[in-house]
């Protein structure tokens, strides 16, 4: 017997369908068939005068199944069974909690009346997956609601309220919590006692078609810039403009050919990869429950400091900020006071929440305060024993149970965690800055990280919104190790013949947010200068180095801050090529004896990305990422990667493995130790494998 998906009750003259495909009552196969056989039997069913549909469990519909997405196309399509559903002779209600989101969307604009609880949430998001909404939502949610407001939603994919949803026409009632289910088997009663229906191939809101284009042109003329390498954008733009233009079955038309457009593109497949490796890096790695946290001390207020406070606060912990003296604390609560001043402005927080959490907001200089905290996350400055001098502190007043975290970028947690009395209450919790807005959080499990720990560091993440990454312990983790790699491959390529503005120009081309000497600039110099002196007595003697960023250090050419770095930055704006930086790296090539030559924009991406795919399997070898798509995640949200793109170990599979380890060993006839290509690249190749062979097996922490 198949599984039953949708259930059906009738109750008096109206039926009932449930969707009931838990966790989020997404669009299988199996539900669309089974919503499309009950809608259809209704029909010529006497008993039946009406249809209400709704959702077991936690939500209304997330839409299609996005794991079935990319697999061959399976009747009822989604629009297929909206289409039943808008064409029934019989009233059809829509009742919405939680969410209704893509194709789940698309099934409610398929009915002739929505009601929904306050708290749901509506979007067609379809577009992060590199895809327009495909079943007939292009069509329909423009004919309701306008076009303007339907290009926006759908290419942001942002999610509107149901109070948004009222107000813009996309639902007809909100219900009260708990009577929903009873408040649309009234709606259908009434619309099928006076033989109401409500199509939305009928409604009128793109009556005025001039209006209407324009409306299109305007929203797209904003973000063709942001879009432009994306398919996805483009092709809704078109969708709309057809339902202004043309009838709602040539409307469907357009958007099926936009659909199958995106669903070839290699985009789609890196923004599906880029969601499900987001999901699975999120689940803790280890069976067991994490400790309850309430209250978190901060240690240090800096930007890094004052940026974990802001996020903690946000997700409702109490937090206490230390610092070692008051002109200290005075300065970092300033910062975290201006982080919330610019969540006002932006309109992310009003007033009363801002003030809300302040509430919840405390600093102090004595370490005796922290005594009760539940977790303590240690940012001060990046100094060994300046760590180890806190933690000491730590062990001394910290109750038993307190996790004791380290924001530690690159030093050793095992050494850390080795100079209290209790390594197993120690971990890494590495933010990104700003640390109240980056996504990523890499979780750092010493040796002796005890499990609940790390399973706290995982909870913790949901809390505040982010990703978890689980990391191993290794000089930079997963992301700063990599990014060592190839800032390197970028300075050879600079010291090579390449300016540092090709390189840049090439890399954003190619759809990094921001390319390796713009980022340097952005960051400041001095951070990397001082990591480099740090490194230097441990510096393989045979390594190539190159020393042109050291050259605009001594000059105190540090980036933006300092006006110059890579680039000028005489007033604000993006910074100006320099022809003094230009004399430096070719005073330093002639130093070295280099003959420049010339690299053309594939070239720098083939080096730069090889450099990347080669680090991340040494670190897969190594036990340092769990599994590839670990790192893919690393890389799109802590390292400006294009998300389109899947990651640097999708990209890899994508261009194939083979290519990319001939590249890496032609590179090494030049530099065979930079280019040594890791032992798990090998393999993969030797075995016909790829990357995404190693996401596939299940695995927890050891
Ligand atoms: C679409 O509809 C195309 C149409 O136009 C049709 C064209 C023909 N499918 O996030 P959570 C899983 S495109 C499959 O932790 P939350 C998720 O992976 C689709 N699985 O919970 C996780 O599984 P696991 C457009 C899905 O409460 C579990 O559910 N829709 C889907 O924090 C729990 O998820 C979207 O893009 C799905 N659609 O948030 C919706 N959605 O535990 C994307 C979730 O094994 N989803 N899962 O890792 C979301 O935004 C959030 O997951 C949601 C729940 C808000 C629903």
């Amino acid at each position: 017997m198949r599984d039953e998906v949708v259930s059906s009750v009738l109750d008096g003259e109206v039926l009932v369908l449930t969707i009931n495909n838990p966790p989020v009552n997404a669009l299988s196969n199996a539900v669309r068939t089974q919503l499309q056989a009950a809608v259809l039997a209704a029909r010529s069913e006497h008993a039946v005068a009406g249809i209400v549909i709704t959702g077991a469990g936690k939500c209304f519909s997330a839409g299609a199944d996005i794991r079935e997405l990319g697999g061959e196309r399976t009747h009822p399509w989604t629009g297929e069974v909206a289409t039943t559903i808008e064409t029934s002779t019989k009233p059809v209600v829509v009742a919405i909690h939680g969410h209704a989101l893509g194709g789940g969307l698309e099934i409610a604009l398929g009915a002739h009346y929505r009601i929904t609880e306050p708290s749901a949430r509506f979007a067609l998001p379809e577009v992060r997956l590199g895809l327009l909404p495909g079943g007939g939502g292009t069509q329909r949610l423009p004919r309701l609601v306008g076009a303007g407001q339907a290009v926006r939603m759908m290419m942001s994919g942002d999610s509107i309220s149901a109070g948004d949803a009222a107000e813009i026409g996309l639902v007809d009632a909100i219900s009260d919590k708990g009577t929903l289910v009873d408040r649309a088997k009234e709606q259908v009663r009434k619309m099928a006692a006076a033989g109401i229906l409500r199509r939305t191939c009928d409604a009128t809101a793109l009556s005025d078609t001039a209006a209407s284009l324009k409306q299109v042109d305007e929203v797209w003329k904003k973000l063709e810039g942001k879009a432009k390498r994306q398919v996805a954008p483009a092709r809704i733009a078109d969708a709309v403009r057809a339902a202004a233009l043309h009838s709602l079955d040539d409307g469907l038309a357009v958007e099926a050919v936009g659909f199958a457009e995106c669903m070839a593109s290699p985009q789609r497949q890196g923004l599906i990869h880029a969601f499900l490796a987001e999901k699975r890096a999120t689940h803790s790695p280890v069976n067991a429950p994490g400790r309850d946290i309430r209250s978190v001390a901060v240690i240090g207020g800096g930007t890094m400091g004052s940026g974990i406070v802001a996020a903690l606060l946000n997700a409702g912990f109490e937090v206490m900020m230390m610092e070692r003296d008051e002109t200290s604390l005075a300065a970092g609560k300033e910062r975290v006071s201006a982080i919330f001043q610019r969540s006002i402005k932006s309109g992310r927080l009003d007033e009363t929440g801002v003030a809300c959490a302040l509430r919840r907001f405390a600093g102090s200089t004595c370490y005796s305060d922290i005594a009760t905290a539940d977790l303590v996350i240690e940012a001060a400055f990046e100094d060994m024993n300046v760590k180890k001098a806190i933690f000491s502190e730590l062990d001394r007043v910290c109750k038993q149970g307190a996790i004791l975290a380290t924001n530690t970028s690159y030093l050793d947690v095992n050494e850390i965690a080795a100079s209290v009395c209790r390594s197993s209450d120690v971990i890494g919790l590495h933010f990104f800055s700003p640390a109240h807005v980056m996504k990523l959080l890499e979780v750092v499990a010493a040796e002796a990280t005890a499990p609940d720990v790390i399973a706290t560091g995982f909870e913790l993440a949901k809390k505040l919104g982010k990703t978890p990454v689980l990391a191993g312990v290794c000089d930079g983790f997963i992301g700063n190790r990599i990014l060592y790699v190839f800032r390197e491959a970028a300075n050879f390529l600079m010291e090579d013949g390449a300016s540092p503005y090709e390189i840049d120009e090439a890399l954003e081309e190619f759809g990094f947010a921001m390319g390796p000497f713009r980022t340097a600039d952005l960051t400041g110099g001095d951070i990397g200068w001082a990591t480099r002196q740090r490194k230097a007595a441990n510096r393989d003697p045979h390594a190539r180095y190159v020393r042109i960023a050291d050259a605009l250090c001594e000059r105190g050419w540090f980036g933006q801050k300092a006006g110059r770095g890579y680039y000028r930055y005489d007033e604000p704006g993006r910074g100006l090529c320099d022809p003094d930086v230009l004399e430096i790296i070719e005073r330093e090539r002639k130093e070295r004896g280099v003959r420049a030559r010339r690299f053309s924009g594939q070239e720098i991406v083939d080096r730069y990305l090889a450099a990347m795919v080669n680090e991340a399997a040494k670190i897969l070898d190594d036990g340092i990422a769990l599994r590839p798509s670990d790192i893919d995640v690393t890389m799109v949200l802590g390292y400006g990667f294009p998300r389109w793109k899947g990651g640097p170990l999708k990209y890899a599979d994508m261009e194939g493995l083979p290519g990319i380890l001939k590249n890496i060993r032609t590179f090494a006839t030049d530099d065979p130790l930079f280019w040594k290509p890791a032992p798990l690249l090998l393999f993969l190749v030797e075995e016909g494998k790829c990357f995404e062979d190693l996401n596939r097996k299940e695995k927890k922490h050891a």
